[in-house]
């Protein structure tokens, strides 16, 4: 596995930390879904760019052939979710899907790569156009490739 240890920094967001809490403490077997619906998430745990602390970050799950996306949505915010620094400084991630967790590389998307890759996570979860249409930023996208 990846050297993710160190100090855990719970989300300072009630929701989110709550989520991750209860999705760990079940090995991904409960609140593995967006709270008041059914759309699955995975669980990314990073580390902290400037901290160097572990961040565990829910995000929407859209996955093609063994590989995921983080799209840094924040819900349509004016700003990035500060965890965009975070993967940008320190791409070796894991991911939980479930039951199941592995070591990936996150690498952001650009130009055409991009492109498609965004018109693949509106078409698995379609809040992320309503999200872009709220701001002016360009969402980032992340590609989460197994680990070596
Ligand atoms: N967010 C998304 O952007 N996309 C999703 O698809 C998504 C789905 C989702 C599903 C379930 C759920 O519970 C949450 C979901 N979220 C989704 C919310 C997501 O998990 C994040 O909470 C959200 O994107 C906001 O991320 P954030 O990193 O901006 O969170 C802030 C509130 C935060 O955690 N801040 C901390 C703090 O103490 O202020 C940590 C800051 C941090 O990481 N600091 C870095 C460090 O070194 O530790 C330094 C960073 C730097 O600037 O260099």
């Amino acid at each position: 596995m990846s050297n993710l240890e160190g100090e855990y920094a719970p989300s300072p967001a009630g929701w989110v930390r709550d989520q991750v809490a209860a999705f760990e403490a079940s090995g991904g077997a409960d609140a593995n879904v967006l709270r008041g619906t059914h759309d699955p998430i995975v669980v990314i745990t990073n580390r902290g760019a400037r901290s160097g602390k572990i961040r565990k970050t829910p995000v929407m799950r859209v996955e093609r052939d063994g590989l995921y996306l983080a799209v840094a949505s924040r819900g349509g915010a004016p700003e990035n979710p500060v965890w965009v620094h975070n993967l940008r400084a320190n791409p070796q991630v894991e991911l939980q899907d479930g039951a199941v967790r592995k070591a990936y590389v996150a690498r952001e998307l650009a130009g055409d790569e991009r492109a498609q890759w965004w018109d693949y996570a509106v078409a698995t979860w379609s809040n992320y156009g309503a999200y872009q249409k709220r701001t002016d930023r360009q969402i980032p996208i992340f590609l989460l490739e197994p680990a070596a």
